[in-house]
């Protein structure tokens, strides 16, 4: 039963996902909730960050050797803590932790979902304003209720996420999350200070006129995605082109762009880094399953994303994602070559 109102908030919709379900429990509606709760308050951190000395480096960095960002640290602590101290989330993996941390108390060892995420990607970006992200993925835990969560609650393959989602820190900010049941987005109002739904059943356009690539390593990529590029910018309007270039180095917004217009995104391996950069757990499995619920695709180039058995927590993976029918040509490109 729709409420009788058009606007619905984040918090009214998985409720009402709930209602439609007697048997939930309603832990997902909560860790829902508790995500976009972190999301609100990074949310002001991000859009205030070039008034204080917010920006700059913390001075430390990642395990990914990178300079950290203090927004990094703030967002990382942000979406840990609420779920550290909500009621559906067993551990959680981010890409600013070395190891998982598995929330040692009574209520959260009986919690059903561990949580992985990148707190703010393209944190490169905050200092230049261009639009960040947050990406994160869920899991029913294969560790029993009431046991402290370990690494094989987070080394499961993409195809067993429950749910996944990215908030998108832009023009304005939106939380964006698919289950099985489909791809729902969400704008932050700030007169109420709610998530609104304002992108029900997002679909994925088969196919699209936007190409995401680091034109820069071309030379360094396998020659089937340079065929593929190259047939990218041969595209007229007979062969259903011209398709345009649009890469702004944020993976969130690269994908939500092409999610929403159609569109394909590669960040494929290079000579130097056949495993490319993008993190498999927290970058590109929850990517993949929203993309694959929205009707696209994503593989590392041969293989589905969503299949591949993961080994390590940080390990990188090629990623090629968005429209079927743009995917389908890539791949008969990597095929042929
Ligand atoms: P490059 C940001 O650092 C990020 O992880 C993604 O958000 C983005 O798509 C990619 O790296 C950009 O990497 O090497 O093209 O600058």
């Amino acid at each position: 039963m729709l409420l009788n109102r058009k606007i619905l908030t984040l918090d009214e919709f998985t409720i009402q996902q709930l209602r439609e379900f007697p048997h939930a429990t309603g832990e997902l509606s909560n860790l829902l909730r508790d995500l976009g709760l972190a999301a609100k308050r990074v949310n002001v951190e991000v859009n205030k960050a070039g008034l204080v000395d917010i920006l700059g480096d913390a001075g430390s960095t990642n395990v990914q050797g990178e300079d950290v960002k203090k927004l990094d640290v703030f967002a990382n602590d942000q979406f840990t803590g609420v779920l550290r101290h909500g009621i559906s989330c067993a551990g959680i993996a981010s890409e600013e932790l070395d190891d998982y941390v598995a929330f040692d108390d009574a209520v959260s060892r009986q919690s059903k979902y561990v949580c992985l995420f990148d707190p703010l990607d393209g944190s490169g970006n905050i200092d230049v304003n261009v639009s960040i992200g947050t990406i994160f993925g869920i899991y029913r835990r294969v560790t029993g209720k009431g046991e402290l969560a370990s690494k094989a609650d987070f080394l499961q393959a993409g195809i067993n996420q429950v749910a996944a989602g990215y908030i998108v820190y832009g023009s304005s900010t939106m939380l964006v999350y698919a289950t099985r049941r489909g791809v729902n987005g969400f704008t932050l109002d700030p007169s109420i200070g709610e998530f609104t739904l304002s992108h029900p059943d997002i679909k994925c356009p088969p196919s699209g006129g936007i190409y995401s690539v680091n034109h820069g390593n071309f030379f360094r990529y396998e020659k089937g995605v340079q065929n593929y590029i190259t047939a990218c910018q041969k595209k007229d309007k007979t062969s259903g082109g011209p398709y345009t270039q649009r890469y702004i180095g944020s993976m969130v917004s690269d994908v939500h762009r092409n999610l929403i217009k159609g569109g394909i995104f590669m960040y494929p391996g290079t000579v130097d880094k056949p495993k490319g950069k993008l993190r498999l757990l927290y970058e590109c499995n929850p990517f993949a399953f929203i993309v694959e619920v929205a009707g696209g695709k994503a593989t590392n180039g041969r293989q589905r994303i969503l299949d591949i058995v993961p080994t390590e927590l940080h390990q990188r993976t090629p990623m090629f994602i968005g429209s079927r029918e743009m995917m389908d040509e890539l791949e008969q490109n990597m095929t042929l070559s």
